[in-house]
């Protein structure tokens, strides 16, 4: 479109238009002020405590370091089995992964990820290790994904967010799975405890991108106790308490591993240390549910057993195609392969009741399994 103006006004117009500045043009009588904001989309990890609150902390990092003003936009990015990144999810002027895998796409300007399986190949690998931007950063030894971009924020570009420290450290404690025990994990008593399990199990698309901006400015209290927040866990700890028995009946512990099969149910979502708070003497678990968009095989292992704990869980679901850290991973697999899904779960059931065997020789003897003559379902 021609509005008149000289090619060089036309492009200070198109600058001024993309970053959110002041655009003077030659002639007095064009001058314009023009209050369009930069775009950035926020691609976080969904359905994830540590997810939403790196895009919060992000967010407020952003602003305050680099553009003020700046139209945050988010989209969460779920593990599904194929392709990952759809190119024409990065339409911003400024693209962000937080709390996720990379992507060597050329419009990723930002990036911050803990997860041990951050590279979904070795080309990701090596395009990562030539950025020069200084705005990707990696480092598998952090819990979590807010703790890293509040390092990185502080150490790096000076920004600290006091008043979200509660914040910061619930995100790294959550995802670090630091509960004293397994009660504190299961029974949600806290307010971000509460928001994790309303973020774990929305439904909704829009659920956790519209609580992104309260965890940028919100106290967690208050945000616990908001109508659309408490609402949904009031909902969800209905369906918690159904998921603790699905889980006691099904669990079969063996060999210091249990398994349990709830794809029957189309739903996921289910707290990931109820295993260990009704199994005491697991060590690992391994959880398989259905729902729409997949098949989930989910790995784990207790935070609270005493034994050793020698599998990379990361490690065996990355041979299948998944993939996270070493003591809680998993693997997604299409919705319609319900058999070969079981056959990965049997078979990482097998493997980790070897490992067990070897784990446990040093810790305290465990009393007979439930469910020994039961046989795997
Ligand atoms: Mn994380």
């Amino acid at each position: 479109m021609d509005f008149g103006f000289p090619q060089t006004d036309r492009f200070r117009l198109t600058i001024a238009l993309r970053s959110n500045t002041l655009a003077v043009f030659r002639q007095p009588e064009r001058v314009l002020i023009c209050l369009w904001p930069m775009k950035v989309r926020v691609c976080f990890h969904d359905k994830c405590f540590d997810g939403a609150c790196s895009a919060a902390l992000f967010t407020r990092f952003y602003q305050a370091c680099v553009n003020r003003d700046a139209d945050m936009q988010y989209y969460g990015l779920l593990h599904r089995a194929g392709q990952l990144f759809d190119e024409s999810i990065f339409d911003g002027d400024e693209n962000a992964i937080v709390d996720f895998k990379y992507s060597s796409s050329e419009r990723l300007t930002w990036w911050f990820d803990h997860h041990q399986s951050a590279f979904l190949t070795e080309a990701d690998a090596q395009h990562f290790a030539r950025d020069t931007s200084g705005k990707k950063f990696y480092d598998p030894s952090f819990r979590s994904c807010t703790m890293l971009i509040a390092e990185i924020a502080s150490t790096r570009f000076g920004f600290r967010a006091p008043e979200l420290e509660e914040t910061i450290y619930w995100a790294d404690l959550i995802d670090g799975a630091l509960y004293p025990d397994a009660r504190s994990a299961v029974e949600m008593k806290e307010p971000a405890m509460q928001i994790t399990m309303a973020i774990e199990g929305s439904t909704s698309p829009d659920f956790v991108t519209n609580l992104i901006p309260q965890l940028a400015f919100r106290p967690l209290a208050e945000i616990a106790a908001s109508p659309p927040v408490h609402a949904a866990f009031e909902r969800l700890q209905q369906q918690h308490l159904k998921w603790l028995e699905l889980i006691r009946e099904r669990g079969d512990l063996r060999q210091g591993v249990v398994f349990f099969d709830v794809s029957d149910q189309n739903m996921e979502g289910f707290n990931k240390f109820i295993p260990y708070y009704l199994f005491p003497d697991a060590i690992y678990s391994v959880g398989l549910s259905r729902s729409r968009e997949r098949i989930k095989v989910a790995v784990g292992s207790s935070p609270w057993h005493p034994a050793g704990k020698t599998a990379n869980l990361a490690s065996i679901c990355e041979r299948y195609g998944g993939g996270g850290h070493a003591k809680v991973a998993a693997i997604s697999l299409p919705p319609d392969d319900l058999e070969g899904a079981r056959r990965v779960a049997l078979e990482i059931v097998a493997e980790l009741r070897q490992h067990s065997a070897s784990d446990s020789s040093s810790a305290p003897s465990s009393p007979p399994a439930k469910g020994e003559t039961s046989g795997i379902r």
